[in-house]
């Protein structure tokens, strides 16, 4: 593949956090690294065994090769945390260990990456937050409750199904304090992607014939209609911090669900009615 012009100025040496030299190479515009073969390794692994599994017919009602029914499921509750045969929830378990080696792979690449060209770790640390959604819904919550059968299947419909039957568990999700405030998180976030593209599409988007609009006319905009201007690095922080509380207080909603609350939802808020002040 033909190497943009200002790509081999940034093809540099070093910055790897295993295996030196080994590793530090390019194919084609892809950088490999120790963490790109790993990705690599576990990522067609953990398909190719869930392809496998589907060929065995693991999918709901028995069937197969069905997209939408194909479906990995974790052992029985009764295996607790222990191993089990690959047919009953074994494969589930080497699958979940593939995953979790590619998304770490592939987040110690971008470490790799961000070292190499002398950038914060931002990326990573992003990507991590995300990759903890996964590592809290299949490793962490399912420990905490004593079995690997918590973890949710790895199938198109079975997941769904699992998220309702979750749901359905503490009688209404939404009740849950940490549900809202994440839900909360993620419109919050999207309201903020809405006005920062928005607003740069607006400024580099003038009339015919005149030059694009600078910083100041985007501080000018938000000070005329809301008084208040967060400015351009700013906005970005904000952004980050809202994607990934979204993540970690959907986190905390589901490792309390079960871990730490058994009842249904609603009922947590009888605090609010148990108060003293009522009576
Ligand atoms: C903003 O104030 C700002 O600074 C100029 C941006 O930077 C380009 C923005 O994209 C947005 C959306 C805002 C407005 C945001 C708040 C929280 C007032």
């Amino acid at each position: 593949m033909a190497m943009l012009s200002f790509e081999s100025k940034y093809r540099v040496r070093g910055g790897t956090l295993v295996g030196g030299d080994l590793f530090d190479f390019w194919v084609g515009p892809f950088y490999v690294g120790f963490f790109g073969v790993t990705t690599l390794f576990f990522a067609l692994t953990g398909t190719l065994l869930i392809i496998w599994g589907a060929a065995m017919g693991e999918g709901l009602n028995g069937q197969s090769w069905n997209l939408w029914q194909i479906s990995i499921a974790p052992p029985d509750l009764s295996v607790g945390l222990g191993l089990a045969p690959l047919d009953q929830g074994g494969l589930w378990q080497v699958i979940t260990v593939c995953a979790a080696g590619a998304f770490i792979s592939w987040m110690l690449r971008q470490v790799e990456i961000s070292r190499k060209l002398g950038m914060g770790l931002h990326v990573p640390f992003a990507y991590g937050v995300a990759v903890s959604a996964y590592l809290t819904l299949v490793v962490v919550r399912p420990i905490l409750l004593g079995a690997w059968g918590h973890g949710f299947p790895y199938g198109i419909l079975s997941h769904l199904d699992w998220v309702s039957n979750v749901g359905y568990q503490y009688l209404h999700f939404h009740y849950n304090p940490a549900h809202m405030i994440a839900i909360t998180f993620f419109f919050a976030c999207c309201l903020a992607l809405a006005m920062h593209g928005s607003l740069i599409l607006s400024v580099t988007n003038p009339k015919k014939g005149e030059p694009v609009k600078t910083s100041e006319h985007e501080n000018a905009f938000f000070r005329d209609t809301l008084g208040y201007s967060i400015g351009a690095i700013g906005i970005h922080r904000l952004g980050l911090w809202l994607a990934l509380l979204a993540v970690i207080f959907s986190n905390v909603c589901i490792l309390l669900s079960g871990p730490f609350w058994t009842k249904g939802w609603p009922e947590w808020w009888s605090w609010w009615l148990n108060l003293p002040i009522w009576s």
